[in-house]
């Protein structure tokens, strides 16, 4: 792994409807997160925060769409994919904190510039593979993944000046178990590798990364994790806003990222959607640092 990690926070709200996901990457950073790599001889330059403009009302129509808040989450994300981009060309490992989802479409925009076949691992108990058209709620957190792929409203798709940042066969998803049937429609149509609990629950979380981690390699020549802390169960990660049970537990999870930390695969990293105003007591980002510990080579004594 790349020893030299720079790390964004990006205080990010506006891609859904509760408060407090804003506040996501000071509970990160409050729980260690800079002190527990430093630990595992990282260098790590904190960026700090990136700036968020308020929309003046609640929420903001733009343009006519069903999308809240469009506007201010493009601006985000455009202000987040240049400074992933300038730190890549420092050859440093981008490590973002969220905020809610929606920071996933600047993120891989940065990113994907500087790989011919980037992978994605998307562990999330949701497929962020909405539209305008197919989202029952009109938030932008629930669409990263499509906008990714180029489909969705042009102004989110055209992030950083070009459109599709990801192939459908270099992602894999894992965790999913609330789709809405536009993205299982999607996941169908683009053939997109899809871990359910399922196939966790049935053939366990060693085997489902085995084969998660062998069909990247052979693919792609950088592979980002997007890491959605709802992937995990709410009864050990409440502070999220779209909680789902039956998630993945805390053992599941690490072995998951000390796999991954084992395939020296990963070139770029984002936990999003802690919400500590939902937490227990920094649970959740306790559980987000901890994750960090496993994925960057701390081995679980
Ligand atoms: N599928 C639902 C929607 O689009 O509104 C819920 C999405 C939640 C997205 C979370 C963060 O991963
Ligand atoms: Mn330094
Ligand atoms: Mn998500
Ligand atoms: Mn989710």
């Amino acid at each position: 792994m790349n020893k030299k990690i720079s790390m964004i926070g990006v205080p990010m709200d506006l891609g859904q409807n509760r408060r407090g996901v804003d506040m996501g990457p000071s509970a990160i950073r409050y729980a260690g997160a800079i002190e527990r790599l430093q630990e595992l001889n990282y260098d790590i330059h904190d960026l700090g925060d990136i700036s968020i403009n308020r929309p003046d009302q609640k929420i903001n129509y733009n343009d006519g769409t069903n999308l809240k808040n469009l506007q201010q989450v493009i601006e985000a994300n455009e202000e987040l994919a240049k400074m992933v981009d300038e730190e890549i060309n420092k050859s440093r490992f981008p490590l973002i904190l969220g905020g809610d989802h929606s920071i996933a479409i600047g993120s891989l925009a940065g990113i994907s510039k500087h790989y011919e076949n980037l992978g994605v691992i998307w562990y999330d108990a949701h497929g962020d593979l909405n539209t305008g058209e197919t989202s029952p709620s009109g938030n932008i957190h629930g669409m990263p993944l499509a906008v990714s792929l180029g489909i969705g409203h042009e102004k989110l798709t055209n992030t950083f000046g070009y459109g599709q940042k990801v192939k459908p066969e270099n992602i894999v998803i894992i965790g999913a178990r609330s789709l809405d049937p536009g993205e299982r429609e999607l996941i169908r149509e683009k053939g997109i590798k899809v871990f359910t609990m399922h196939e966790i629950d049935r053939n366990g979380m060693s085997y489902v990364m085995e084969q998660a981690i062998n069909y990247l390699q052979n693919r792609t020549d950088g592979v980002h994790l997007s890491l959605d802390l709802d992937g995990l169960d709410p009864t050990e990660a409440p502070g999220v806003g779209t909680p789902v049970l039956g998630g993945m537990t805390y053992r599941e999870s690490h072995l998951a990222m000390e796999m991954l930390a084992d395939s020296d695969i990963l070139t770029s990293a984002e936990f999003v959607e802690v919400n500590p105003i939902l937490d227990e007591k920094n649970k959740t980002a306790n559980m987000a640092v901890g994750l960090m510990g496993s994925l960057f080579g701390e081995k679980l004594k």
